[in-house]
């Protein structure tokens, strides 16, 4: 049956809200599935397995069974699981089938751990005001998950803070911070994680630790004095058990459990859970608008979200704020009814008439925003936390200062070791059977203790997001050069303090840091490396100050584990360089080298000019190689082209050598021709490189992006390209934004600045979900925890940009505001935070004419 039968079958089955709240009282309203398939009553929705358990990243906190209640997504993995509390490595389900009965109101799901030939049935039924779940087995649980497999449901900790709990009738508070309990375990006890990795450093003790529960009953109710937070679970035989997973690991959650009954089949688990609904609920309309505020003479829109069942208003407000406090109505826009979007409609209200500087706020209903301001200079400063702060915090190899805080030591100076042949490593790495290197599997290859950027909230070095970094970099300095100093950057001391004028540009300062690295890595091993990361998954997780991450001493296997001598030691802790080839990665790298060579020319004359000669000469050693031939179809045609064509661009602009140049021009014609999308920003770049017909001739595909783009901006309200995959969109709205300024330089009468300024305002607070800035401390309010290297204290770096919206399957757009721990949604990553760098600055010239 195909997908859209399949919805129009189940619509049928779907009861119209409005008569079951004609016949009873709305708490008692049945949850029917909808055509979206999933359980949908108002104020709750029931997801079963509508995303799957990632093979990648393992347990995202986004599978299984999961409830929204009241709007927000309060609780995931809902699932038969084989620890109490489950971490992000340890083992998942794999979704062997799912079905839905609308008979019965029932979505079936049946769950599969390969690794112990174990299938399990998850059964969810509407029932009364809420629901059943109910594991089924065919074959009795495996004789070694026996004490292991439970029905689990996790719920977000930070919704249920100075939220209580009855267990029975007794009364408890949810714990703030973890306090226990937990209990040592034997190491034969425990359950294989990804890959024979362990979460948890032994440290030279034999055991691990488990999770004890914090309370334990036949009823649970959590959350009894929050009408939009209580959910009360019964189970049917056996006890449920509340467990605090923070007590392993921080990104852990509440988890109600039971473990599944043993040496039998059928039914080996039931409960009923019923989440309360609010009669008459309407999720609070979400007034998008940039928290930065507005150039007098950009488009001002407002982007109000609102909830189905909601009633739209006609008009939204501009309210003025005079110096006394008192607030004047300044413009009473309508509210242009846009449509539906993912689960929500949306009204549109313009401003755009509005050039008076002054602050202002904006009135929809009963709610009023916070105050942003209408003024000349409002993008002037919103690029500086990210190069002041984020940037320095991100920082290799450096001890990092800021008054009277030290953000970290300086880390991995025992970098780095020849990773391991045919390995399958985590966050994406893995070996194969030869090294591509001149070094040994385990050889220390010297040097690499230099530069570079911890590549997002974890502290590796990523070769490809690396490269991408300091060619934005050069791009910002190439296009704009900011004087900008408001940092010292000491690379003899390995020491950097944040505020403190050293009288160099800091951009320099970070294209400098990341050509050491590059630099490094192209002198050893002669090409960019995949990746600096840490040996052990125990270490890889760390949290806390990156200079405790690795003893910062050479590994010496003469040496026992902890012991330390003359400055080596015996704890293999040093990481590994990981040395695939990839052309398309070593040319990224190749054009990084190139710019970067440009940048530091009457900065660092000696690394400026290391720098072009190696990438001269691995460009032509790549281009000698024999590699496998490039695919000319699909994703990866226009990508891997499109990876030469810009290192043979900036060897060209850094040498000014015809054969780079003429290079370029044998590939750009077909790289447009097959992808234009891809493409397109490098070719517009070169136009200052190219002879006179080149801007002529590449004027049709700038026409045909502006006629597709016409058809992109009508998909969503926002009027940008909102990503749709597991990890949420931010880079390529700045992206796109980014390409979109070229083209308006080159081409204004195709591309219109706004279509420039619509990526930052996005950014800024006009998207789905809230309306915060993305960009931590830019705009009035921001957002104030994240997945940095800080996450641990929900806190945040400043100038740091996030993903953003990750849209669920099939209709929940979602950035969590008081969760940092979801990296899909709220890791800052330094590429993005380059090339926001380059966006702003951007919209700051281009505003500034
Ligand atoms: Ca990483
Ligand atoms: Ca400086
Ligand atoms: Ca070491």
């Amino acid at each position: 049956m195909a997908a859209s039968d399949m919805a129009r079958a189940l619509a049928a089955f779907t009861i119209p809200l409005a008569l079951c709240a004609a016949g009873a009282p709305a708490q008692d309203e049945p949850l029917t599935i909808n055509a979206r398939q999933y359980f949908e009553k108002r104020g709750l929705d029931v997801l079963v397995f509508t995303n799957e358990y990632n093979g990648m990243f393992f347990d995202e906190k986004t599978a299984g069974v999961e409830l929204i209640q009241h709007g927000v997504r309060t609780a995931t993995g809902g699932a038969v699981r084989l620890s109490p509390t489950p971490e992000q490595w340890d083992q998942i389900p794999k979704l062997a089938a799912r079905k839905i009965d609308p008979q019965t109101s029932t979505i079936e799901v049946t769950l599969r751990y390969e690794a112990f030939d174990f299938d399990s049935r998850l059964a969810v039924t509407a029932d009364g005001a809420g629901f059943r779940i109910a594991v089924f087995l065919d074959k009795p649980v495996p004789d070694a998950l026996e004490g292991h497999a439970g029905l689990n449901l996790e719920f977000r900790p930070s919704q249920y803070w100075e939220h209580t709990y009855l267990a029975d009738g007794k009364p408890g508070i949810f714990p703030r911070y973890p306090a226990g309990p937990t209990t040592p375990l034997p190491p034969e006890q425990r359950i294989r994680q990804f890959e024979g990795f362990s979460t948890f450093d032994l440290h030279g003790h034999k055991d691990y630790v488990g999770a004890l529960p914090v309370a334990i009953g036949k009823t649970l109710v959590l959350a009894p004095e929050d009408p939009e937070r209580r959910v009360t679970i019964r189970c049917a035989s056996g006890e449920l058990q509340l467990l605090d997973g923070r007590n392993l690991a921080q990104n852990g959650w509440y988890i109600v459990r039971t473990l599944l009954a043993t040496k039998t089949t059928g039914k080996v688990a039931e409960w009923s859970v019923e989440p309360h609904t609010i009669p008459g609920w309407t999720r609070t309309p979400v007034i998008g608008f940039s928290q930065v505020g507005y150039h007098p003479s950009q488009p001002k829109r407002a982007v109000i979200e609102l909830d189905r069942n909601d009633t739209p208003l006609e008009t939204a407000s501009l309210l003025e704020i005079r110096p006394d406090g008192q607030e004047l109505e300044k413009l009473k826009a309508k509210a242009e009814p846009w449509g539906r979007y993912l689960r929500y409609s949306y009204v549109v209200a313009d401003f755009s008439s509005v050039r008076d500087p002054g602050l202002y706020r904006i009135q929809y209903g009963a709610q009023t925003t916070g105050a942003f301001p209408i003024a000349p200079d409002v993008y002037d400063r919103v690029w500086h936390p990210t190069l002041d702060v984020f940037f320095p915090v991100q920082m290799d190899h450096m001890f990092v200062n800021e008054a009277y805080r030290v953000w970290h030591g300086a880390p991995h100076l025992d970098d780095a070791l020849q990773a391991p042949l045919n390995e399958q490593h985590f966050d994406g790495y893995r070996t194969g059977a030869v090294t591509n290197s001149p070094y040994k599997p385990g050889e220390r290859i010297p040097g690499l203790a230099v530069g570079g950027w911890f590549d997002a909230g974890d502290f590796d070095i990523q070769g490809g997001s690396h490269a991408a970094t300091v060619s934005s970099l050069v791009a910002t300095w190439e296009a704009f050069h900011p004087q900008h100093d408001q940092t010292l950057v000491d690379q003899a001391l390995r020491f950097v303090d944040i505020h403190r004028p050293d009288g160099k540009p800091d951009v320099l300062q970070q294209i400098e840091q990341g050509a050491l690295q590059l630099a490094a890595e192209y002198r050893t091993i002669g090409r960019l490396v995949r990746g600096i990361v840490d040996s052990e998954l125990h270490r890889y997780h760390h949290l806390g100050d990156a200079s405790t991450q690795t003893d910062n001493l050479l590994y010496d296997p003469s040496l026992e584990p902890y012991e330390s001598r003359d400055g080596r030691s015996g704890t293999p802790d040093d990481r590994w360089v990981y040395t695939d080839a990839t052309p398309f990665s070593n040319y990224a790298g190749i054009g990084a080298l190139a710019a970067a060579s440009r940048a530091l020319r009457g900065y660092n004359d000696p690394l400026a000019a290391e720098c072009l000669a190696l990438a001269k000469k691995a460009y032509a050693e790549e281009r000698a190689r024999p590699g496998p031939p490039a695919p000319t179809t699909g994703f990866g045609a226009g990508f891997g082209q499109l990876a030469e064509l810009t290192a043979a661009l900036q060897l060209a602009t850094a040498s000014r050598e015809k054969e780079y140049l003429d290079r370029f021009g044998e590939l750009v014609w077909p790289a447009l021709d097959r992808n234009a999308g891809f493409a397109l920003q490098a070719a517009v770049r070169a136009i200052p490189s190219m002879d006179e017909g080149y801007r002529a001739k590449l004027r049709p595909y700038v026409e045909k992006y502006r006629l597709e783009l016409d058809g992109m901006l009508k998909q969503n309200p926002y009027g940008v390209p909102i990503g749709t995959g597991g990890w949420a969109g931010n880079a390529q709205v700045i992206g796109w934004a980014t390409t979109n300024y070229y083209l308006h330089e080159a081409y204004p009468e195709l591309v219109g600045a706004e279509l420039v300024t619509r990526g930052l305002d996005y950014l800024f607070g006009t998207h789905p979900a809230h309306n915060y800035s993305f960009v931590s401390a830019v705009g009035n309010r921001s957002k104030h925890l994240a997945y940095g290297n800080n996450r641990a204290d929900f806190a945040f770096i400043a100038g740091g940009v996030v993903p953003g919206v990750l849209v669920l399957k099939p209709d929940y757009p979602e950035n969590m505001d008081d969760w940092p721990f979801l990296w899909g949604e709220n890791e800052y990553t330094i590429g993005a935070a380059a090339s926001y760098i380059f966006l702003a600055k951007a919209a700051q010239e281009l505003l500034g004419r």
